[in-house]
């Protein structure tokens, strides 16, 4: 185990020999190489983006555009961003960043683990009144913790996502599963308020839904992989699917053209009426647990 805050500059300190090395990624940004018997894995400390998870036998699972930039201020495109304290466009300030500040900040990585389901790393940030510490597990899993704690005197309101991009074989043949009989609010209709119905999500266009009230566990199905992938969600009461079809994926500078057909997003989030409200000093956990299994 190595842990040394103070020298989060050197990576000596949180390398584990044959299994995880910090070194520079794309972009000459730090970040966190993990290759076991496992999985491999990266992670930059930008945005403490998980940018890569495949588990041992499998092809990639997290999608990354061949056009993502990697650089301060931007988010990556793919992975897993981070959005934290607000989801979306900011309820006041029409110049503040899209999904928050956090994902296009540099996070500091605290700790590295050997542990009984894999490889831990931790990394964290702070904001002025709240801090967030990201507690990852690389194993035949993928373990995800966004823990938020309340650092100032008075209550704090957040909303946070942990805005998972999916690689499919072909999106026109993938199917959600968990999300019968939710209601969601339809971004690419006004927002309008519906119900998922007793059927499976599926896509024949662009897709952005916030699904509210649902603790569910989603199963996207891939035919065109022969597998699913099952994202289990503790601490998260709103689920968002996107895919950007063809007209958002050109206006996407940072997305390729064609790359909508091999990707979707489900994301364990609180959004709106789901918000956190945390009192000083107490803290909120968003758990996420992503694995891989046959298709039924
Ligand atoms: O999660 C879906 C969404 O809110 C979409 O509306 C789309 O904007 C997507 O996030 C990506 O947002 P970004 O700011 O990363 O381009």
């Amino acid at each position: 185990m190595s842990t040394d805050p103070s020298s989060a500059t050197s990576s000596h300190d949180f390398n584990l020999p044959g299994s995880l090395a910090v070194g520079l990624g794309p972009g000459g940004l730090p970040s966190v190489t993990i290759d076991t018997p496992q999985c491999a894995a990266t992670q930059s400390l930008h945005g403490a983006t998980v940018t890569g998870w495949t588990p041992a036998g499998q092809t990639p699972v997290l999608f990354t555009s061949r056009e993502a930039v990697y650089q301060d201020g931007k988010a990556i495109r793919g992975g897993v961003p981070i959005c934290f304290p607000w989801f979306g466009d900011h309820p006041l300030d029409p110049d503040a960043p899209a999904h928050g500040l956090v994902r296009a900040l540099p996070w500091q990585l605290v700790q590295t683990a050997q542990g009984p389901d894999g490889i831990g790393v931790h990394m964290l940030t702070h904001l002025d009144q709240l801090r967030a510490d990201y507690r990852t597990t690389y194993g035949e899993k993928l373990t995800l913790n966004l823990s938020v704690t309340n650092t100032s005197d008075s209550d704090q309101t957040f909303e946070a996502a942990l805005h998972t991009y999916f690689v499919v074989g072909d999106i026109h043949r993938v199917r959600i599963l968990g999300l019968e009989h939710a209601d969601y609010l339809s971004k690419v209709e006004g927002g309008q308020g519906k119900n998922q119905g007793d059927q499976p999500v599926t896509f024949s266009g662009e897709t952005d839904r916030i699904y509210q009230n649902t603790q569910a566990t989603c199963v996207l199905e891939d035919p065109a992989l022969g597998r699913a992938i099952t994202v289990e969600k503790l601490g998260s009461d709103s689920t968002v699917v996107w895919n950007p079809w063809v007209d958002k994926s050109a206006r996407l500078a940072d997305f390729g053209d064609d790359e909508w057909t091999g990707m979707c997003c489900i994301e364990s989030a609180n959004i709106g009426d789901h918000a956190v409200t945390l009192a000083p000093g107490d803290r909120h956990t968003l758990r996420v647990v992503i694995k891989v299994t046959g298709l039924e």
